[in-house]
């Protein structure tokens, strides 16, 4: 089973600031702790991509056909904005598990709407790096079912 892991704009700067907002750890250290988490699971693949381009995070969606079983997102800004990253998950038809750092719902107004969680099957906010754990294992259940 080979799952993507991808992140949208900014994110490449986590524990560099606001860390009251999304922790001290860097990008790095959360995907070292995805793939430790991964080989709990028996047969699973990760990948990770990471891009500030929304274009690029398109592309990256339409080559995922054939490639991936599973795609764990998070977005970041184009959350609230990028109809374009909705409908390349819906075209894909891959089963995708959004991810938020943050409460998206304990935020400002514009956070509290995502147009991608419109194409994803479920969605975790608010608990920090252990969301992208928490996302895996229930992506990972629900492609064994
Ligand atoms: O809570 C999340 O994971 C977000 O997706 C993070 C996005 C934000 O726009 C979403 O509303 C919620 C922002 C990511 C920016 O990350 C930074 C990290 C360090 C320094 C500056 C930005």
């Amino acid at each position: 089973m080979k799952i993507l892991v991808l992140n949208g704009p900014n994110l490449n700067l986590l524990g560099t600031r606001e860390p009251e907002i999304y922790g001290t750890v860097t990008l790095l250290d959360i995907e070292k702790e995805i793939l430790e988490y991964s080989k709990s699971f028996s047969g699973v693949e990760i990948e990770f991509f990471q891009s500030n381009h929304e274009g690029e995070i398109v592309d990256k969606i339409q080559s995922a056909k054939e490639l991936y079983n599973g795609i764990i997102i998070n977005p970041a800004a184009y959350t609230h904005t990028s109809v374009a990253i909705a409908d390349a998950i819906k075209a894909v038809n891959i089963p995708t598990v959004e991810i938020h750092l943050s409460n998206i719902n304990a935020r400002e107004d514009f956070r509290k709407k995502s147009i991608t969680a419109l194409s994803c099957i479920g969605q975790i906010s608010g608990f920090g790096k252990n969301g992208y754990l928490a996302g895996l294992f229930c992506l990972v259940k629900y492609l064994e079912n």
